[in-house]
This record gives structure tokens, C-alpha cells and sequence, in this order.
């Protein structure tokens, strides 16, 4: 087994390779860009180079620079990850010619896969089950135009060298055809330099079914069950589970078989997946082969007991699979959910920011969180804006998804905008708990999805109120100043103070009373009475009656309340008005609480209107204006700018003018 390895890759999977490597006792090498200088994935390696600049073009595409470092460093093998160099043959060539082991298959395995039509011939060959089409070289428009009649429609155009999707043009009728070719042909030159396509029937409502292989350097090759990942947008996948609803053990071996088949026919070693296409009527078809571990191999991880990290590194360094296709078993149902920064109700537009609240839920053999930040962390606009892969396991697919739905509710983050709540509404969905899968999912149930919540907004502000109110005594207990002897906030000398939240640039006015425990909260006229208690970011209250518990978290001005995997967020102005009590304030003005005296806006003697500021005071981060409550008189000042003064004090003389 290597002694040490470099890690050519950053976020989640940098560190998840980390952990397996460091179980099996390798030493790990980080690199790093500028942007991941103090990133998760460096701490937890045992030592980091940097490679440069944030862009991916100038740090973890450095093919040169990586292997100059794994020379450097001792590093016998290179881990690419998944993204970046994972799949370039021009750097598992390098590596092979600088004595360094890629730990992926062999530079023959990855120039195979690299074209479509290639790939396709190939495994027509071995006898893999593929779309029928035609993918040779003869491109000529009239003779493909034959080829399209022959296949029928719908037909589907892709470019040969093209990928995620790009490329790919849905051709419905004879007529159309030749347009559609055209089109795709600019498009795949433009996109991918070579306008070659290739064209098979359109499938209308198919499921993407994935099969893991894995294959050593003795000839041994095995399947690790299926993933399905239908649920996609954009070829973006978005839920991935394994294994396949709905799926018999004759359809897993004939589709494992036909992956191994794929997988030996091009001499295959390590991690692969071979992507199929599953078609209503259970027929399936070779789509492509993916020469590296999965974003997605979590899911077959969990259900399979196996750590195919660990494969890989037994694979790379010399050693044969640990288990023959019999001894692989599969027990359970996992669903994985990729928790993005990026927001839904936006044509989700990746987000950028700092995670300034993150809330995870807790790792148990039900729960994983493979993640490759921590809390403050920013998400910068570099690199793929993924925070982490929620994966789940449980006996069977109906707790599974009972599992997500409770760990996405303990998932918290603020600061960013993020597809938390848009993953709830999927797996909510009742045609998901029916696994009525295929790739045109979300597109189906977009209303749904879509439609705008209940708002709670009322509620929430309410919450937010109480949390600043609460979060303020609590900080005045805290203090270890003098005042903290004092009884803190006696809010019953204050007649109503007022929390100013602004939630989607509108202001709600929330104004707190209280009598000891007893509080009573109004907004827009509603007055409910409350009690409520904090600890921590747990706020526990009582609504008229209804207990409710929720987290809130506050960064700067920003309160974020967490009501049911939602997130509210309010803009917490600190200019508070105290409105003074006539009566009480007859005479004289007192203090409403501990504070700071931030600014005295009158001169001794001078004569004000009813309303008027006289001065403002600090308490914690709110501040409040002391106003006159009747025309009258400044008779006399007792505080200063920069004065600490008692809850109570008296403040100033003020005589009135009637
Ligand atoms: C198809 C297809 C229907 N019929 N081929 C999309 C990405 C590329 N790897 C292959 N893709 C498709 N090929 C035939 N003959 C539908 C898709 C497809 C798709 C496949 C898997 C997952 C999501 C998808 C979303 C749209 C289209």
C-alpha cells in the first residue's frame, strides 16, 4: 500500500479521500488555490502546496505544477477526485511517464470513453445493449438523412465529443431533420471543436440507471448494484439513490453484467460507471462510461457496506478487489441529496457568500454529511458551488425518505442562498415516495415545486423579536460589568419597545411588552402573549398557547428564523423610538434601561416640542431615542455623551409648557 498520496482536487471529495487514506495510514498531500488557503480539506491533510491563483485554470488544472509537487513531496500516487484532471488523459500520462501511479484506470480506458461514437462502436463489439441509431464517421447530410429514416422518430442528435447534455437536439419528424442537423453540428463545433454526431431513437420517458464497477489488475471485475439518478435538471443531478426502485434481481444482474462487459472491453481498471439508459418497457442501453469515482458513490457505499475509496487505493497500488461478484451483497435503501448554494426561485443561479450559520445534521450510521466547508466559510464564485451530499440510509426506500426529510429539517445555513427547502418540496412530493422516476421529473411537477410556500412570515417575525429581546437580556446577564449585578432589563419600565424588521424590503413593526415572565408581542394590531426561553440558537416559545421550538441565528443585522426547513431572514434595524408614557415622565425623563448614552441632542435650557429627540441611548446593539413627550423646557442634563447610566436613572429636568 502507497505510504503517502497528493490529493489533486479541493471541497468534499478531496476530503473524503482524505478520511479513507488516513484509515489505511496513508499520508496525505493537499493542494490548494488561493481562494482554499484555510480550507477544510487542508486542514485535514498532513501537509498543503499552493498551487496559485483561484481560478481552476491556474491552480487544480496545473497538471504540471500538481505532479511537480507529488515529486516534491514523496507522493507515490495522485488522487484526482472527481471534476478537474479526473478524466484527462494527457495528465494520467504524465503521471505515468514522471513514476507517479494515477489512481484511476488506465490512460487506454479514459482515450476510450473520450468519444461517444467511439465508445458506442466499442461496446457494440462486447455486445453491450445500445439505443439503436447510427454513430459512424460517414457525416454527410443527405446520407444521415437516410440513417434518421431508417432509425425513425422521434430521433435524437448528440454530439459525438459532446457532454452533459450539450449538443443534443430532439428531432420529431423527417421534415425537421435537416435543420436539426445543422444546428447541432454548429453547436457541437462550437462547443466541443468537432461537429461529428451520432443519432439513436429518442427514448421519451427515460430513467438514468448507473451501474458501479470496479475492475483490478489481475482481470477481476465486478459490479456494485445501481444508482438511479433520474432526478436531474439541466443534467445537473439532483437526488441520486441505490438501489433502483422498482428494480428485480434479473434486471440488476443483466444490467451488472452488461457494465462488466463495458468495463472489460476496454481493459478496465478502478473505480468506473456505466451509465444506462432505462426504458419504460425494462429494456436498457449503454449511454456512457464515466472513468472515476461518482460525486454519487456514497449511496452504493451505504447500501453495499463497502468503501470504494479504499477499493481504489487496494486497486491502484497492486492488490486485487477485496470481494468476488458473490460476495457482494446489498442490504437497505440510500438516497443522497446534493446541498447547493444556489437559488431555485432564480433559475437556480448559483449563489456566493459566507456561510455564516451552518448546521449539519448529526452523523449516525442513518446520516452522512460528506462536506468540504465548515461554518464562515465563504463560497466563492470559482469553483462549483456544492456544500455538501446529504446521504441517508434506512431498511427500506419509505424510511429512507422519511430519514432525508428529517435530516434536511436539522440542516441549517445561513448567509447563503441555498436549494435546502427546494430538495424538501422534491422528496415531499408525493410521485416521489411512488419512485415515479425518470428525467423529466422536476419538469413534470415544477407547479408544485415551485408554487410559493405557506409564509409564515407573520410567525417568524414574532420569533425573530423575541430572539433579539431575549438574545439582549441573556447578553446583559453575561456581562461582567457592574451592571450585570443590577437586575438587567426591567422591561416593564419600558412601555413598548419596538423591533423594526425588514423582511423582502417591507418593514413589520413587532413591539414587545412585559410583565416578569409574561410577554406580549404586537404586530399590525395582533397582539399575542408569550413566553419564551433561549438557549443557544434554540428558542423555545409559547405562542397563545402553542409551543413552538426553533433555531434562529443572527450575523451582523441579519436575524435568519428556521421554521420547517424554511428561512427567514430580517434585516434588524437598531434605531429603536421609545415612546415615554406621558404621565410617568412628568418632571423628568429616566433611562428604560442599562445603557450608553450615545448622543445628547439638547443644550440646557432649551425649549422642545413634543417628539423631539432629546437624546439617544445604547443598550447592547439597539439604540433608542429618548423623546420629549409634551412641549417644554430642558431645565437640566445629567448625562453626557459617552455616559453609562442605570436602568431608571434620571436623566434630565424637563418642565412642560402648560
Ligand atoms: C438520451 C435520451 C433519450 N433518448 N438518448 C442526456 C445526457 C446524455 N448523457 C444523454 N442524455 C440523454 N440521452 C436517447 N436516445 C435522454 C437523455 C436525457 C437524460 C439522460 C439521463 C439523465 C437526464 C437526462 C435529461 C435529459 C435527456
Amino acid at each position: 500500500m502507497f505510504r503517502k498520496i497528493l490529493i489533486a482536487n479541493r471541497g468534499e471529495i478531496a476530503c473524503r479521500v482524505i478520511e479513507t487514506a488516513h484509515k489505511l495510514g496513508i499520508r496525505c498531500v493537499a493542494v490548494y488555490s488561493e481562494a482554499d488557503a484555510n480550507a477544510r480539506h487542508v486542514h485535514m491533510a498532513d501537509e498543503a502546496f499552493l498551487l496559485g491563483p483561484a481560478p481552476s485554470k491556474e491552480s487544480y488544472l496545473r497538471a504540471d505544477k500538481i505532479l511537480a509537487i507529488a515529486k516534491l513531496s514523496g507522493a507515490e500516487a495522485v488522487h484526482p477526485g472527481y471534476g478537474f484532471l479526473s478524466e484527462n488523459e494527457g495528465f494520467a500520462q504524465a503521471c505515468a511517464e514522471a513514476g507517479v501511479v494515477f489512481i484511476g484506470p488506465p490512460v487506454p480506458a479514459i482515450a476510450a470513453m473520450g468519444s461517444k461514437s467511439a465508445a458506442k462502436e466499442i461496446m457494440t463489439k462486447a455486445g453491450v445493449p445500445l439505443v439503436p441509431g447510427y454513430h459512424g464517421d460517414n457525416q454527410d447530410p443527405a446520407f444521415l438523412q437516410q440513417q434518421a429514416d431508417l432509425v425513425g422518430y422521434p430521433l435524437l442528435l448528440k454530439a459525438a465529443y459532446g457532454g452533459g447534455g450539450k449538443g443534443m437536439r430532439v428531432v420529431w419528424n423527417s421534415g425537421e431533420f435537416a435543420e436539426a442537423l445543422a444546428g447541432a453540428k454548429r453547436e457541437a463545433l462550437n462547443g466541443f471543436g468537432n461537429d461529428k454526431v451520432l443519432m439513436e431513437r429518442y427514448l421519451t420517458k427515460p430513467r438514468h440507471v448507473e451501474i458501479q464497477v470496479f475492475a483490478d489488475s489481475f482481470g477481476n471485475a465486478v459490479y456494485l448494484a445501481e444508482r438511479d439518478c433520474s432526478i436531474q435538471r439541466r443534467h445537473q443531478k439532483v437526488i441520486e439513490e441505490a438501489p433502483a426502485p422498482n428494480f428485480s434481481a434479473e434486471q440488476r444482474k443483466a444490467m451488472g453484467e452488461a457494465a462488466v462487459k463495458a468495463a472489460q472491453a476496454i481493459a478496465y481498471q478502478g473505480a468506473g460507471t456505466v451509465e444506462f439508459l432505462f426504458d419504460e418497457d425494462g429494456s436498457f442501453y449503454f449511454m456512457e462510461m464515466n472513468t472515476r469515482l461518482q460525486v454519487e458513490h456514497p449511496v452504493t457505499e451505504m447500501i453495499t457496506g463497502q468503501d470504494l475509496v479504499k477499493w481504489q487505493l487496494l486497486v491502484a497500488s497492486g492488490q486485487p478487489l477485496p470481494l468476488t461478484q458473490d460476495q457482494i451483497t446489498i442490504d437497505g435503501h440510500a438516497i443522497e441529496v446534493r446541498v447547493y448554494a444556489e437559488d431555485p426561485e432564480h433559475d437556480f443561479l448559483p449563489a456566493t457568500g459566507n456561510l455564516t450559520y451552518l448546521r449539519q445534521p448529526e452523523a449516525s450510521r442513518y446520516v452522512r454529511v460528506d462536506t468540504g466547508v465548515v461554518e464562515n466559510d465563504e463560497v466563492s464564485p470559482f469553483y462549483d458551488p456544492m456544500i455538501a451530499k446529504l446521504i441517508v440510509w434506512d431498511e427500506n426506500r419509505d424510511r429512507a425518505i422519511a430519514r432525508m426529510l428529517r435530516a434536511l429539517d436539522d440542516y441549517r445555513i445561513a448567509g447563503v442562498k441555498n436549494n435546502l427547502n427546494f430538495l424538501t418540496r422534491l422528496v415531499e412530493q408525493p410521485a416521489f415516495a411512488k419512485a415515479e422516476l425518470d428525467t423529466h421529473f422536476i419538469e413534470r411537477h415544477k407547479e408544485s415545486l415551485f408554487a410559493p410556500g405557506q409564509s409564515e412570515t407573520e410567525q417568524a417575525s414574532l420569533l425573530a423579536a423575541l430572539y433579539l429581546l431575549l438574545k439582549e437580556r441573556s447578553d446583559n446577564v453575561d456581562d461582567q460589568s457592574p451592571w450585570a449585578l443590577c437586575s438587567g432589563w426591567r422591561l416593564n419600565e419600558v412601555p413598548t419597545v419596538s423591533f423594526p424588521l425588514i423582511y423582502q424590503d417591507e418593514t413589520r413593526l413587532v413591539s414587545v411588552s412585559s410583565e416578569g415572565k409574561q410577554l406580549s408581542l404586537t404586530q399590525q394590531g395582533v397582539t399575542t402573549s408569550a413566553t419564551a426561553s433561549l438557549q443557544g440558537d434554540e428558542l423555545q416559545t409559547n405562542l397563545n398557547g402553542h409551543q413552538v421550538k426553533v433555531r434562529v441565528s443572527q450575523y451582523q443585522d441579519i436575524v435568519s428564523v428556521f421554521i420547517k426547513h424554511q428561512r427567514y431572514d430580517f434585516i434588524y434595524q437598531t434605531q429603536v423610538q421609545v415612546v415615554v408614557d406621558d404621565s410617568a415622565s412628568a418632571g423628568s425623563l429616566t433611562a428604560p434601561m442599562n445603557g450608553t448614552i450615545v448622543a445628547v441632542m439638547v443644550e440646557k435650557g432649551a425649549t422642545v416640542s413634543a417628539g423631539q429627540t432629546l437624546l439617544v441611548m445604547e443598550a447592547m446593539k439597539m439604540e433608542y431615542s429618548i423623546k420629549a413627550p409634551k412641549d417644554g423646557v430642558v431645565d437640566q442634563l445629567f448625562y453626557a455623551a459617552g455616559d453609562l447610566v442605570k436602568d431608571g436613572a434620571q436623566l434630565l429636568d424637563f418642565t412642560p409648557a402648560d
